[in-house]
Parts: C-alpha cells; sequence; structure tokens
C-alpha cells in the first residue's frame, strides 16, 4: 500500500489529501503522522526524503515520491477524474501556473511563520518577513485580477492549489485578512470551501 507522511496542519499535505478526495483514491493510502521543521528535523522522513519535508509518498515498489507537485500528479495518472484535474494544453500550463502561484504564496507564508514562530524575537528581520508578505499579497492581486475565469470551470489542480494556500492564511494568518479587495476570490473561496473534499481535510483548530 502506499503511504503518505504526513500533517494535518501543512498545506502541501491539504493538496495530496484533495486529490485523493476528489479522485476516489483515499482508501488506496495509508497515512503516517510526521512533523518538524528545518530546526528539529528528528519527526520528518529524512530517510525517504533528504529535504527533510512533507508530504512525502512511499511506494513498495518504486522510490517515493516527494513535492506535492510530484505525487498529486502521480496520484491523478491513477484514474479519469484524477486525470480530469490536469485539462489538456494548451489550458495545462495556464493550470500549472496557477498551481505554481498557488504554493509561491504557501512558500512565502511558511516563511513568515518559520520567522515569527522559530526566530528568536531578538534575531527577526521584520523587513524580511514583510517582503515575504507582500509575494502573498501581490499574489492574490494578480489572481483576483487576472485568473478567475480559471476559477469558473471543472476543478482543476490550479483551483485545489489554491484553495488549499487560501485555507492556509486563514489557519495561520487570520490577523492578516486577506479577504478586504478581493470579492471574486472571496466568493469563489466560500463555494470552493464547501467542496466535501475541502471539508474533509480542513487543518485542525489554530489553537
Ligand atoms: N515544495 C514542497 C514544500 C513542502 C514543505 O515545505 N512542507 C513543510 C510542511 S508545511 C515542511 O515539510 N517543512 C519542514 C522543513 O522545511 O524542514 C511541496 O510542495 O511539497
Amino acid at each position: 500500500m502506499l503511504v503518505l507522511h504526513y500533517s494535518p496542519a501543512s498545506p502541501y499535505v491539504r493538496k495530496v489529501m484533495m486529490v485523493l478526495h476528489e479522485s476516489g483514491q483515499v482508501g488506496a493510502v495509508s497515512l503516517a503522522p510526521a512533523g518538524g521543521s528545518p530546526l528539529d528535523p528528528a519527526g520528518m522522513p529524512t530517510g525517504l526524503n533528504p529535504l527533510g519535508k512533507i508530504p512525502a509518498l512511499e511506494r513498495p515498489d518504486g522510490c517515493t515520491l516527494y513535492d506535492s507537485r510530484v505525487i498529486c500528479r502521480f496520484l491523478a495518472e491513477q484514474n479519469s477524474a484524477g486525470a480530469a484535474l490536469y485539462p489538456a494544453p494548451p489550458r495545462l500550463w495556464e493550470v500549472l501556473t496557477l498551481e505554481a502561484t498557488a504554493d509561491g504564496v504557501m512558500d512565502a507564508a511558511l516563511a513568515v511563520r518559520y520567522e515569527l514562530a522559530l526566530r528568536p524575537a531578538a534575531q527577526q528581520m521584520p523587513a524580511w518577513a514583510e517582503g515575504q508578505w507582500t509575494k502573498v499579497t501581490r499574489s492574490l492581486d494578480s489572481i483576483e485580477a487576472r485568473w478567475t475565469g480559471h476559477l469558473a470551470g471543472p476543478v482543476t489542480i490550479g483551483q485545489i492549489a489554491l484553495g488549499c494556500a487560501l485555507g492556509y492564511l486563514d489557519f495561520r494568518f487570520a490577523d492578516r485578512p486577506w479577504r478586504a479587495g478581493r470579492p471574486a476570490l472571496t466568493d469563489w473561496f466560500a463555494r470552493f470551501s464547501a467542496r466535501p473534499a475541502m471539508l474533509a481535510t480542513a487543518p485542525p483548530d489554530a489553537g
């Protein structure tokens, strides 16, 4: 059986879980809890992913796959519902670029979280964190202005990544509201959040 090294708080893991739900493959994967950070990688599957990151998908008869983009694509190729998440070119290139933008939002937000949560206050660099946050806001503005057409049609990996990125902002950055001035994204996310796959993969309470 496939084993997914996993944390319910990770937005990248959530992408993988969303693909499993949307393509009806939840039962094909068992979950192995993992957790950690660059400062504390002991709970990470470093023997399987030398980068020490999750998600990582262990295959009984092949190499371990890592990076959510690789895992999602692999899982999507297992059946037609999964394959539909990746439309044919030329639309594919736009869908993959939307996914890359949403992943970049997660990367920048996670960098801010690590800076604020892991680095001692006296060593923090607010300008660096704000520079990362600007990547978040600039990307959301770009999606609001130019990408809403891609949010209207059937679900794609781009939409899944965006849903996970916005869910992560709500989960970790409630003090930095992203909805103001972005009515199209706000409406879309409210509708997308009602999908069974989104409800089933919601992160735990931030606490
Ligand atoms: N590009 C990777 C990013 C994965 C990632 O950064 N995951 C975080 C958890 S949210 C992690 O494992 N962090 C631990 C670390 O960076 O050492 C992907 O898409 O899978």
